[in-house]
């Protein structure tokens, strides 16, 4: 059934045929001038942006977020004043899976949420857990390195993965989150979200205050085994996807309450940990959790490629009444993604209607690539000017910022009295998980420690549990299969150094064969 517009070329000329090249005599050479037919090979050839470095594989639906507290002592952001109902784009992810990679892979899940405030857009990029695996950005590349795949053989590697992880004990919280029962969500509606990092809110009288996000999920926690993810994973790689879209699809639109946990400013100072930390929560007990309103998702996108491969979601989008943090992982987001966005799908990014405020633009910034957008010809392209043209107010802005001063150095942030790598990771074991929840982490950090070849490297992780919880680690060493084929990392590599160092002189065409 046609919807009756006829083919046309990406220029709107009608097309005499779909179907056959124009060619010389029926059985003849295909003719250049068949400029249709090279329109659409060249189109096909050209079809995709680069996927996402981490996050590659996601979905995502449209809602909206309705306020139902009063968080107006705490900051003066629009989107956040009591009855304020704002418009939102959200997309879930997993981490470390190429685009394709199943769904149901244990892997934390991103949780990506743009708001169209009438202030601009304000967006949250926080995971479904609470904490991080570092907390300095500059291991990020490392990191997700060591969670992707070996360069030679190209395949993912327990041995990779432990290494690094053992060799930074900050990891354990986040291990620790990622190998129990959290690590697999039955789907994105049955998980919570995080916007993970401490951020400052900012009220009316400009008082600061120190904020942690959490979306508790209305439809309750639902979690898979291994067992069931494998099975899944292997019958329905986008069993994520399937199952947010059809919910939504049948009016099941899901929601989640979102609660702040709020610290007043001068409390950080002398809070008895570090409270800019990634890899670590403010208990409840010291900071309750206090109600902000309901995000409901009730939108599918109409075009996947259009509204969610390309959507650009960055945590420099900051509107009035919000700003950053110390936390020296929220600093490094702040350069890297709009960079990321450039690289992947052009400079002008913000002008796509996914990615386009709701707020009017008065920027300076002018054409670049695919620019569409221009401001009227009476306009200045430069400040300051004396033609009336946008000019900046700061009493608009509405930025907190934050005191900070000393040398330029490169060390750890300075440590508060309970700063440690392994104290929460353990609380979580024996405070929060039950019985049943601490075996199938046993299996499961067994499991995974026993894929590990380096003796060495399988000895830290035996004593990185033992860190987190003694019980625990002497479960995994108990359970560990024995090493039948020791492969110490160096071995693993080496067997790769012939090619390399070929390759590396640039004199090696073909790899020789290892001897
Ligand atoms: Fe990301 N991250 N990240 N990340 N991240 C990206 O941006 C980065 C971190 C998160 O659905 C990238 O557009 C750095 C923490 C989500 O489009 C990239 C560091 C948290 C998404 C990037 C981190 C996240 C991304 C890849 C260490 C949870 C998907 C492509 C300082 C609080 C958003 C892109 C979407 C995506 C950089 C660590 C969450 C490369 C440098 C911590 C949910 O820019």
């Amino acid at each position: 059934m046609t919807d009756g517009s006829i083919t046309t070329t990406n220029s709107g000329a009608p097309v005499e045929s779909d179907e056959f090249s124009q060619s010389v005599g029926a059985d003849g050479a295909i003719a250049l001038t068949d400029h249709y037919l090279v329109e659409k090979l060249a189109q096909f050839n050209r079809e995709r942006v680069p996927e996402r470095v981490v996050h590659a594989k996601g979905g995502g639906a449209f809602g909206h977020f309705q306020v139902t507290g009063d968080v107006s002592r705490f900051t003066k952001a629009a989107l956040f004043q009591p009855g304020a109902d704002t418009k939102l784009v959200i997309r879930f992810s997993s981490v470390a899976g190429e685009q394709g990679s199943p769904d149901t892979w244990r892997d934390p899940r991103g949780f990506a949420i743009k708001f169209y405030t009438s202030e601009g857009n304000y967006d949250l990029v926080g995971n479904n857990t609470p904490v991080f695996f570092i907390r300095d950005g500059i291991k990020f590349p490392d990191f997700i390195r060591s969670q992707k795949r070996l360069p030679g053989s190209h395949l993912r590697d327990n041995t990779m993965q432990w290494d690094f992880w053992t060799l930074s004990p900050e990891s354990a919280h986040q291990v620790t989150w990622l190998m129990g029962d959290r690590g697999i969500p039955a789907s994105w509606r049955t998980m919570n979200g995080y916007g993970s990092h401490t951020y400052q809110w900012i009220n009316a009288d400009g008082e600061r205050f120190w904020v942690k996000y959490h979306f508790h999920t209305n439809q309750g926690h639902e979690t898979l085994t291994q067992e069931q993810a494998d099975k899944i994973a292997g019958a329905d790689a986008d069993h994520h996807i399937r199952d947010l879209y059809t919910a939504i699809e049948n009016g099941d639109f899901p929601t989640w309450t979102l609660k702040v946990q709020v610290m007043p400013y001068e409390d950080a100072r002398s809070y008895r940990f570090n409270p800019f930390d990634l890899t670590k929560v403010w208990p409840h007990s010291d900071y309750p959790e206090i109600e902000v309103g309901t995000m409901t998702l009730d939108t599918n996108p109409e075009n996947h490629f259009g509204q969610i491969e390309q959507a650009a979601f960055e945590p420099s989008n900051f509107v009035p009444g919000i700003d950053g943090s110390p936390d020296k992982m929220l600093q490094a987001r702040i350069f890297s993604y709009a960079d990321a966005h450039r690289y992947r799908i052009g400079t002008n990014y913000a002008q796509l209607p996914v990615n386009a405020p709701a707020a009017e633009v008065h920027s300076y910034s002018k054409e670049g690539a695919m620019s569409y957008r221009f401001p009227p010809a009476a306009k200045p392209v430069y400040a300051p000017n004396s033609t009336n043209g946008p000019h900046a107010d700061a009493s608009r802005a509405g930025t907190g910022g934050w005191h900070s001063d000393g040398d330029m150095v490169r060390a750890a942030a300075t440590l508060h009295a309970e700063d440690d790598d392994f104290g929460q990771a353990g609380s979580l074991v024996r405070e929060v998980m039950d019985d049943e929840q601490r075996a199938r982490l046993v299996t499961t950090v067994t499991g995974h420690v026993g894929g590990v070849k380096d003796p060495t490297v399988r000895a830290r992780a035996v004593q990185y549990w033992k860190h987190v919880d003694q019980w625990l680690g002497e479960q995994v060493e108990a359970g560990l299969p024995p090493l039948e084929t020791p492969e110490p990392v160096e071995e693993q590599w080496a067997k790769a150094a012939p090619a390399a160092s070929g390759w590396a002189q640039g004199t090696a065409l073909v790899p020789e064969p290892a001897e």
